[in-house]
């Protein structure tokens, strides 16, 4: 039992929210250490999003909205933390939404797709193969999806399968906390925040914005800005704490 009153309700919450969907297998019991490495993270951006982050989801946005095939991907933890908001997300731009696995069994995707259907999402399902130039199972997927996209959103992804998107030609848009992990680094634009204040900051910007600005986003596309700004945030917050002693956001 989680009081409400309590400090970390939320980050508690979410957690217990977590080892209920690895107990049923739509997590892989390794996404509960991802969790937690992404909450570390969060912690030194101080459980919010950067001036950098907002220029960054508005650029996805941008660039999801002018894509030829933009496709979003789904992992389980994705889909055990924010299902309504990749729904959210897709009706917003149009885009398809296919599950990719690391720890893939059939089971594992069938539940996930449930997982998004319930929420409210179309998902692209059907017969997948193995596609892209991997030796795990992240090489499955489906022809006419992630394998003719021209524009991919990775939420909480592993690094290879950025790398191996990008050498495809493919523009991948990477959601992960760590500035310094070799997805972010990989990735064509990296959004360094938490996924559920991320995704839905790309969806109200896709309401938002018009042809031109989504241009002049795209011509001012600098992934390297982007991370160092994520890094001096982070080192910046840092030196204040130190500074003034405190231990940081929350107890
Ligand atoms: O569901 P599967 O089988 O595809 O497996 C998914 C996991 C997450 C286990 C797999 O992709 C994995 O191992 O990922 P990594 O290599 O641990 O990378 C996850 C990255 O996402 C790390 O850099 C974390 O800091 C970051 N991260 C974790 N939680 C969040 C996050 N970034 C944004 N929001 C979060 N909530």
């Amino acid at each position: 039992m989680i009081p409400p009153d309590h400090p970390r309700y939320r980050s508690l919450m979410t957690r217990e929210r977590l080892a209920v969907a690895a107990r049923e297998g739509v997590l892989a019991m390794e996404g509960l250490t991802a969790h937690g490495r992404g909450e570390a993270f969060d912690y030194l951006i101080g459980e919010r999003t950067t001036e950098s982050a907002i220029l960054a989801e508005r650029t996805a946005a941008a660039l999801i909205l002018s894509a030829r095939h933009p496709v979003i991907s789904v992992n389980g933890n994705t889909a055990v933390l924010a299902a309504p908001e990749i729904a959210a997300l897709q009706k917003a731009t149009g885009a398809l939404v296919e599950v990719n696995l690391f720890h893939r069994t059939e089971e594992r995707v069938r539940l996930i797709e449930n997982v998004l259907a319930r929420a409210g999402a179309e998902v692209f399902s059907g017969e997948a193969e193995r596609l892209l130039p991997l030796s795990h199972d992240r090489a499955w997927c489906r022809r006419d999806g992630m394998y003719a996209a021209d524009v991919i959103l990775v939420p909480l992804e592993d690094g290879d399968r950025c790398e191996a998107l990008v050498k495809m030609n493919k523009t991948v848009i990477a959601i992960d906390l760590n500035p310094l992990s070799r997805t972010a680094r990989a990735a064509s634009l990296t959004i360094v925040d938490e996924l559920t204040r991320a995704v839905p900051a790309i969806t109200r910007a896709s309401w938002e914005l018009d042809v031109d600005t989504c241009a002049e986003l795209i011509a001012r596309l600098d992934n390297h800005y982007l991370l160092a700004e994520a890094i001096r945030e982070m080192t910046t917050r840092l030196e204040a704490c130190s500074g003034s002693g405190s231990t940081g956001p929350a107890p």
